[in-house]
């Protein structure tokens, strides 16, 4: 039995239930169908969903949202959420914080969760009389409260008031993540996304229980935050994008303001400033960072391979204590991603030296090393993460490192990447990796996917955005949905549940949703669509 799968029996039998991943993958008895169905439309798939049949709580201007008394992150939690149903319901919906849940309402307590569910778990427990999400950590309210949305009608995510009623169906859910690490990337630097743009993806992500948002901060056509030690890296860097637009570049401020939107919804923020390579628009902005002095022009084409900072030379160390020292400064996640890829202007014993010299330079700002695989071929730091992009399922340096115990981030590019096409004929994307649709983004084992690299390696998944092609918040939806629920699903839910009929069935059931949110997702044919999708 996996420690996954002893855990649900475990949590299960605490709480006297029966494990029904039947129940997700749509095997209900008809007799339950009205409920099981509602549960049935949950994404990511939760470890276990038990439906009352018959039952139902309902939202009505009697209803209060309380939140555990003395706590104000589940205060805060209750107020966004009641907020958000505010909009579409029309309802007052007042938030109380006082000692005793009232008789008709939601309850976010962080009291008598199963020990077992963690740090992000849950349970929810819905009555004829009350909701009660209980969680032994503020981000497990926040992920039960992502599910609570899912079990309301449809309308409930709308912008604009709508006509009740507000039923909620009946039973027990209890939930928690799979792997520790479950991220999404944003390559803000091929094109620039504001800040408000950042804050759209995070709400969209945050839906499907994602916990981290990996910003590639710098590449070869762009510098996309200010650092005051060497300003020309965003005044002039930061001032193109590929394809020569205008660019643009995240003040300290505008960096801090991500922090804590993505903060407030459970989302850690790791910043990757990608060297030695990737780093044109860095060289383009301070001649100095040349070996030869001399500054090369600003690029907004699409190649990768071409650049390098000078590994030989002091002041390169001097620039990157300085650069990641002030970011670190700002994040108050754990990570700081060195990039580390493609650096095929590097010679390897350069490459060796380079890695070696930086991850000290994180370790020493606090913070742990993440990098691309490629940082796998070099002496790594015990604690430093490396972050799978190939499209093999052999990697024999990647092997080598979780068998010294490296812990790995799987983004197979094949698999995870969000900036492949669906299809030949897709508008945006690239195909270099293959094309991805649905199936083929859900179909595999984040846990036994990649020779040597097992359940207990795996830190979790990633699924990154690379934005040669992709230009507007509507390009970033059109990729990302419905993939990145598939990639969600595979970080957080046990393999047990895991069932390609229905996750596609579950998918369907967000695409009115994403209607009514005004999501511009592929609607892929391998995806039966119900009507207002
Ligand atoms: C490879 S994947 C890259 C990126 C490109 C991407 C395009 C990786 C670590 N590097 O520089 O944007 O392909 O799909």
């Amino acid at each position: 039995m996996t420690t996954a799968s002893r855990r649900t029996r475990l949590i299960a039998a605490l709480a006297g239930l029966v494990v029904t991943a039947g129940l997700v993958s749509g095997t209900a008895a008809p007799a339950v169908a009205a409920t099981a169905v509602a549960f049935s439309t949950v994404v990511p798939a939760p470890v276990s969903a038990t439906a009352a049949p018959g039952v139902s709580y309902a939202i009505t201007s009697a209803t209060t949202v309380y939140a555990a008394p003395g706590s104000a992150p589940a205060a805060a939690i209750a107020d966004q959420f009641a907020a958000r149903l505010r909009v579409s319901t029309g309802l007052p919906l007042p938030v109380v914080t006082t000692v005793a849940a009232p008789a008709d309402g939601i309850a976010l307590l962080l009291t008598g969760a199963p020990s077992g569910v963690g740090a992000e778990g849950y349970q929810l427990d819905i009555t004829a009389g009350a909701i009660t999400v209980r969680a032994s950590q503020p981000a497990g309210l926040f992920r039960g409260v992502q599910t609570l949305r899912q079990l309301l009608p449809v309308t409930a995510d709308a912008t604009t008031a709508q006509a009740g009623p507000w039923p909620v169906p009946g039973g027990r859910i209890i939930d928690y993540p799979r792997f520790a690490y479950r991220g999404a990337m944003l390559d803000v630097a091929r094109h620039f996304f504001t800040v408000a743009q950042v804050e759209r993806y995070i709400d969209q992500i945050a839906l499907y229980k994602i916990n981290t948002l990996h910003l590639h901060l710098s590449d070869d056509q762009g510098w996309r935050i200010a650092i005051n030690s060497w300003p020309n890296l965003a005044a002039y860097g930061g001032g193109t994008q590929v394809g020569g637009g205008p660019g643009g570049y995240y003040t300290q401020a505008d960096y801090t303001a991500i922090v804590n939107y993505a903060a407030a919804r459970y989302v850690t923020i790791v910043p990757e400033i990608d060297m030695p390579g990737h780093t044109n628009a860095a060289l383009a902005s301070y001649a100095q960072l040349n070996c030869n002095g001399v500054a090369p022009a600003r690029y907004t084409g699409t190649q990768v391979g071409f650049s390098s900072l000078c590994v030989s030379m002091e002041l390169t160390y001097t620039f990157i204590d300085q650069v990641l020292g002030e970011i670190a400064a700002l994040t108050p996640g754990p990570y700081m991603h060195i990039g580390g890829d493609e650096a095929s202007s590097t010679t390897a014993s350069d490459y060796a030296t380079f890695i070696g010299r930086v991850q000290p330079i994180v370790a020493a700002h606090g913070k742990t090393v993440m990098g691309w695989h490629d940082v796998a071929n070099t002496t790594l730091l015990p604690s430093t993460v490396a972050q799978f992009w190939g499209t093999t399922t052999s990697n024999a340096p990647v092997a080598a490192a979780a068998a010294n115990g490296t812990k790995v981030v799987m983004s197979p590019a094949n698999k995870a990447y969000l900036d492949m096409k669906y299809r030949n004929n897709t508008r945006l994307g690239q195909k270099w990796a293959g094309l991805i649709d649905v199936n083929t983004a859900y179909d595999w084992n984040p846990g036994a996917y990649l020779s040597g690299v097992g359940e207990t390696a795996v830190l979790g998944v990633e699924a990154p955005l690379w934005t040669e092609t992709i230009v507007t918040s509507a390009d970033i939806e059109y990729m990302a949905f419905p993939r990145l629920p598939a990639i969600a699903e595979l970080g957080w839910s046990p393999w047990s549940t895991h069932n390609a009929t229905a996750f596609t069935s579950r998918l369907g059931a967000q695409g009115p949703r994403w209607h009514v949110m005004g999501i511009n997702y592929y609607h892929s044919t391998q995806v039966t669509w119900p009507s207002g999708s």
